[in-house]
């Protein structure tokens, strides 16, 4: 009997990324964030927590945005933290393309309409069907900390069978 080909990688995008992800995803739509973000990173770097940061635009970028998110999961990454400013489509975007909880954060950035309020609204104003949890502007670490507690949910938490211990 033929053996079948070997399938190829369901997305090109794969090919970049560690074919095992992080627990947390973190998306930024803007190296401009960058800043804005890190202490989401912080935060879990202190809870042992593994994660990686991405630099993808929903708007400049919004194939790539469709990859890392799709194949977020297969990876074994369990929560997505998508940050972005002015008109951020990015955590919505990141949902529709994905399961997995998905904890936007709003960014204040140089372009902002007062101080990121048109980011605030932009991600908590998700159309029903496609929610994603909304921490405050610039809400990076409460967005971390989130996402612990949801990691805290599912047996998946550094501790506990499967994964590595942390000083918690
Ligand atoms: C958003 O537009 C980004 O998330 C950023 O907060 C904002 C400005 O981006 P840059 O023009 O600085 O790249 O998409």
């Amino acid at each position: 009997m033929p053996m079948p080909e070997e399938s190829p990688l369901p997305l090109p995008v794969l090919e970049d990324y560690d074919e095992v992800g992080p627990l947390v995803g973190i998306i930024i739509g803007s190296e401009s964030d960058r800043e804005a973000i890190e202490p989401a990173g912080i935060e879990l770097d202190e809870r042992g927590i593994s994660w990686e940061l991405r630099v993808l635009s929903a708007h400049r970028d919004p194939r790539a945005v469709a990859e890392y998110a799709s194949t977020a999961a297969l990876r074994g990454t369990r929560v997505l933290i998508a940050g972005a400013g002015m008109a951020a489509a990015l955590p919505g975007v990141v949902a529709a393309y994905t399961d997995l909880p998905v904890i936007g954060v709003p960014l204040t950035s140089s372009k902002s309409v007062m101080g990121g309020l048109d980011a605030l609204l932009s991600i908590v104003q998700m159309p029903p069907g496609v929610p994603v949890a909304c921490v405050s502007v610039n809400g990076a670490r409460n967005a971390a900390i989130l996402a612990a507690k949801i990691l805290a949910q599912g047996g998946g938490y550094p501790g506990t069978p499967g994964r590595p211990t942390a000083e918690l």
